[in-house]
């Protein structure tokens, strides 16, 4: 498939209002590419399939966690995060993307990771501060984003814990891990 047929196919699993949230991720995440020194192709294709399915019926995901062998455990934490680890799935399986670095950044652009490549943190740093985000701390994350990859995205994962203990939320442990990971 290639990037033009995707782009049709994406855009009807969403509303305009998310597709318009993903080209601010591919617009941001192919500038933040050539700043870090990654390849901006790759940080597209993962940008354009990074939340295809985030508006899928809670129990379409679900069924992909449970019978594709996606970690179970997921399904103990908010549904929220889902959709990233289903996406990698998607990607592969319906749209034929076959690079891992790809799979790994869609996997993982939501919850982060310890010791998340260079892709990879472009893509959830793109999530957080593409231009339609508006949140307490998101200009401070864009003025970190200039320079330094690292402490922006430390900034975008501290901010979503405050988020999570503000609302009593149960927060993944890969996202605690992604954070350590970042001030070691
Ligand atoms: O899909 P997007 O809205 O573009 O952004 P995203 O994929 O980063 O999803 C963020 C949502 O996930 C946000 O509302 C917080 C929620 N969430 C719930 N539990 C966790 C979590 N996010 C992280 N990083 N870690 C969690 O434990
Ligand atoms: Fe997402
Ligand atoms: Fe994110
Ligand atoms: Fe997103």
């Amino acid at each position: 498939m290639n990037r033009e047929q995707m782009i049709e196919k994406v855009k009807v699993e969403m509303p305009e209002r998310r597709w318009l949230h993903t080209q601010g991720v591919m617009e941001t995440a192919v500038v933040l590419a050539e700043r870090f020194g990654e390849d901006p192709v790759r940080a597209e294709l993962a940008a354009i399939l990074h939340d295809v399915s985030k508006y899928w019926p809670t129990e379409r995901m679900a069924g992909i966690i449970r019978d594709k062998g996606l970690p179970a455990e997921l399904l103990l934490y908010d549904k929220e995060l889902w959709h990233a680890p289903v996406g990698a799935w998607v990607a592969e399986h319906e749209y034929g993307v076959t690079d891992a670095g790809v799979l790994d950044a869609i996997r993982y652009h939501t919850s982060g990771r310890r010791g998340m490549s260079k892709l990879e943190k472009i893509v959830c740093l793109a999530d957080y501060m593409e231009p339609g985000r508006d949140f307490p701390g998101v200009d401070t994350i864009r003025e970190l984003s200039r320079e330094h990859l690292d402490q922006a995205l430390l900034a975008g994962f501290n901010s979503t814990i405050s988020f999570l203990l503000e609302k009593g939320k149960r927060i993944f442990p890969l996202t605690l891990e992604a954070r350590n990971c970042l001030l070691e």
